[in-house]
């Protein structure tokens, strides 16, 4: 193709070409190794903004939330050593979740390549596919007339398959050298179909099943995707599932609607996956935090039949020895499942129903005092828009969140839920942030623990900087605050009870620290207090941080840390 584009800065080219993949918002870190691209979006200003972040890991949590809620790849910039090893939590998050994401990150200048020059990482070693935990592909770019074709290979490579992320390293030279490179169109992902033989096989597999199951999960699904799975549910009568912190890809409120396969997980509903006939995965890899431990479905050869459907072919048979593999993009999947036609009468009519059953059952807590999760979690529900994003981190608070928000499904075509399967601590106040800049008509409501918040709290400032949660949709950060890192604290007590080492916490005033930030914010040491401290939240016109009190000893919405410690005593 000839170029009839004037040289400018490969910088700049770099940003013609996220423009063309249809990118308006980056987040990022600045850095001096890439000068040229920031020139880039100074010239680019009305169609693309880089927001600064306070930190990488927070840059790049919110990159990958963007690539969560929309879909496409959410894209990050970094400076080399320093800012490329704070971004790389935000990179294996976007791994384990199979996020698509592009981390651009600036490298030495290339006459300075193998010196140890400053700050110089090589990025393929320390984040290449070999890790198996962060990137799908780590490009290195150094011709600048081939920086469009890299994008364009980034893009594609983060969406197509199982999506994830991908690293392109930006050579100081290259960026500032001139090119007359052409913009390459937007790049949409080739998307597998399930064979149409397979497809007769799911169907003769559900006909022959007395209690199916199925889990979803996974990236890749859309609106019309998670509607079409719905439509093939009610059509089969099947009990639906979600994967670990895929929650809202089924509505909660559906009388198919069987619970979250994840972290404390509803004890009847782990039993009912492992007493299932045959389980149909649509999604999920099947990872650790979904299969309980690979004990739900035990490894490598499952008790129960098992289809599973995935857009990554690496992935099937990876764990699990399937009885039936279907390599297919989710929304080509979900459409294809809704056109089997299921037979007159269906068998499990009572399994299903129990299923749902045993959810409402589980939705139903034990009262605490004085601060009551269950009950603060209702009352987001009750009063927070039904559109809401709602986002978290690591750790036990997120439990409550977990079991009793009715996730929604998707709203707007776009998820409901931002949490890492990655279990990665300070995920939440980030991809709230980001979903607040992206989406600012929704509210986006982050519960984070107090160790949780502290990891990457600072990007508050962020928030404010960018007037986030200032219009329709508000910003709303609940600290639960129980001055421990909980969750360790309850492994402690389960394996060497009573020997409390490295768990406790010192805080800071969080409300001191909120307003200090330019928040409103409010102290809630009871469960009657939370709601009028919520109501004013929504009604304000800037971010709130809402200070939760709860006693350390309430470890879980199943337990306290005393009941697990005379647990362990008694073990022995
Ligand atoms: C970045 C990161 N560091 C460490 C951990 C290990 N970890 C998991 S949960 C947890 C404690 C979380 O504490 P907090 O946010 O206060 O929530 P709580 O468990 O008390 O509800 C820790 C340290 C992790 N998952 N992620």
């Amino acid at each position: 193709m000839t170029s009839t584009i004037s040289p400018r800065l490969a910088g700049h080219a770099l940003v013609d070409a996220l423009i063309a993949q249809g990118v308006d918002t980056v987040f990022g870190v600045p850095g001096e190794s890439y000068l040229a691209v920031l020139d880039g979006f100074h010239e680019h200003r009305e169609q693309i903004r880089f927001i600064a972040c306070r930190q990488e890991g927070g840059a790049a949590f919110m990159a990958e939330a963007q690539g969560k809620l929309s879909g496409r790849p959410g894209i990050c910039f970094v400076t080399r050593g320093p800012g490329a090893t704070n971004a790389s939590i935000g990179l294996h998050t976007a791994f384990q979740d199979s996020t698509p994401m592009i981390l651009f990150i600036g490298q030495v200048a290339s006459d300075q390549r193998d010196r140890e020059a400053f700050q110089e990482v090589d990025y393929r070693q320390m984040l290449g596919p070999g890790t198996l935990g962060f990137a799908k592909w780590v490009g290195e770019v150094h011709d600048p007339a081939r920086l469009p074709e890299y994008v364009a290979r980034a893009f594609r490579t983060a969406m197509q398959g199982r999506p994830g992320p991908v690293v392109l390293v930006l050579p100081e030279d290259m960026l500032s050298s001139l090119t007359d490179a052409p913009v390459l169109p937007r790049v949409e992902p080739a998307l597998a179909w399930p064979a149409p033989g397979a497809l007769r096989e799911v169907r003769t597999m559900l006909l022959a099943a007395k209690r199916p199951f199925v889990i979803v999960g996974g990236s890749g699904w859309d609106a019309g995707a998670v509607d079409a799975m719905q439509r093939f549910a009610e059509a089969w009568n099947l009990p639906v599932g979600c994967a670990f912190r895929f929650q809202d890809l089924f509505d909660n409120a559906h009388p198919n609607y069987a619970g979250d396969v994840g972290i404390g997980i509803n004890p009847k509903l782990a039993a009912r996956v492992k007493e299932a006939d045959l389980i149909l995965a649509v999604g999920p890899r099947l990872g650790e935090m979904t299969t309980g431990g690979y004990t739900l479905l035990q490894a490598p050869r499952p008790a129960q039949q098992l289809i599973h459907i995935h857009a990554g072919a690496e992935e099937l048979g990876r764990v699990y020895a399937a009885d039936l593999m279907l390599q297919s993009a989710m929304t080509c999947a979900a459409k294809a499942l809704e056109t089997l036609s299921p037979p007159p009468e269906l068998p499990w009519g009572d399994w299903t129903a129990q299923a749902h059953a045993d959810y409402e059952a589980n939705f139903e807590p034990v009262p605490v005092e004085p601060m009551d999760m269950a009950e603060l979690v209702k009352t987001i529900q009750r009063l927070a828009p039904a559109d809401s994003v709602l986002t978290n981190g690591a750790g036990n608070y997120s439990g409550w969140l977990h079991r009793f928000y009715r996730y929604p499904g998707l709203q707007h075509g776009g998820r409901t839920q931002l949490a890492p399967t990655s279990g990665a601590m300070g995920y939440g106040v980030p991809a709230a942030v980001a979903a607040a800049l992206l989406y600012p008509e929704r509210t986006v409501i982050n519960i984070a623990g107090d160790g949780d918040f502290l990891m990457t709290g600072q990007e508050l400032a962020t928030a404010t900087g960018y007037r986030a949660g200032t219009g329709v949709g508000k910003l709303i950060v609940i600290v639960v605050d129980n001055g421990t890192y909980g969750t360790i604290r309850m492994h402690q007590e389960r394996e060497y009870p009573g020997r409390v080492s490295g768990s406790d916490l010192f805080n800071p005033d969080f409300c001191a620290l909120a307003l200090a930030y330019g928040w409103r914010a409010e102290h809630v040491k009871a469960t009657a207090e939370f709601e009028p401290a919520f109501a004013a939240a929504l009604a304000a016109g800037r971010p709130t941080l809402i200070h939760v009190k709860l006693d350390a000893d309430i470890s879980t919405s199943r337990t306290t840390l005393t009941a697990i410690r005379a647990v362990a005593r008694k073990r022995g």
